[in-house]
């Protein structure tokens, strides 16, 4: 179980956006602004790397009151005590992670349709990702951009939190509030910018603004 606030606002470090900065600092300044939960994210790193950075974002992590996620890397999540892990579609399948999470962590896995979706939520998700909702250039997803309508076509099937992803920007986060998403989950538009802190805030802002018109 994940409460639906901490799926407000994911930022995913990822530091080849970062403008020099590291995961740990990417981290720290996107807490400062609010983030409510944060996404270690690194294709290329050895765990030996990742290990220390994964340990310092997880107290970061607790002592804002944040939730801490781990993507793809299961014994990396279990190493460090984070609070879950985020799976894609060809990673480990959702029942094995869950069986080897057990019940107390959280399973959030990334779906691109309703079918994908559906299956998430069956094996176990505790909250889905859905995207990507708009182009983006950060990551070849290998899917068409699925927009609002599939945001809209899942909330009317599944009640898991839902966190959308791809392309989301301050000026496009509304629509995709409206359309249902429980919250977003950013990389360029915050780790890209000037001011980590400063563009975390400008989205809490957005998404609280188009909550309160749901
Ligand atoms: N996953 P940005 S899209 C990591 O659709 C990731 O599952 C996606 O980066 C998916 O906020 C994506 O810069 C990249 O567009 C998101």
């Amino acid at each position: 179980m994940i409460p639906r606030q901490a799926c407000r606002l994911c930022v995913v470090t990822d530091p080849e956006l970062g403008r020099g900065l590291g995961h740990v600092d990417i981290a720290r300044l996107a807490l400062e602004g609010g983030a409510t939960m944060i996404q270690l994210r690194d294709k290329s790193a050895g765990l030996r790397r990742l290990l220390p950075k994964a340990r310092e974002i997880a107290g970061l992590c607790r002592a804002h009151g944040a939730h801490f996620i781990v993507n793809d890397r299961l014994d990396l999540a279990l190493a460090v005590d984070a609070d879950g892990v985020h799976l894609g579609q060809d990673d480990l399948p959702s029942m094995v992670a869950r069986s080897t999470l057990g019940p107390g962590k959280i399973l959030g896995v990334s779906t691109h349709s309703l079918e994908q979706a559906v299956r998430a939520a069956q094996e176990g998700a505790d909250y889905l990702g859905i995207g990507p909702i708009f182009p983006t250039t950060t990551k070849v997803t290998g899917y068409a951009a699925v927009d609002c309508g599939t945001i809209r076509l899942v909330r009317a099937r599944i009640d898991l939190p839902l966190v959308a992803i791809g392309g989301i920007s301050v000026s496009n986060v509304a629509g995709v509030i409206q359309a249902g998403a429980t919250g977003v989950a950013v990389i360029s538009a915050i780790v890209g910018a000037d001011d980590i802190r400063e563009a975390t805030r400008a989205f809490l802002t957005a998404i609280r603004h188009a909550e309160s018109g749901r």
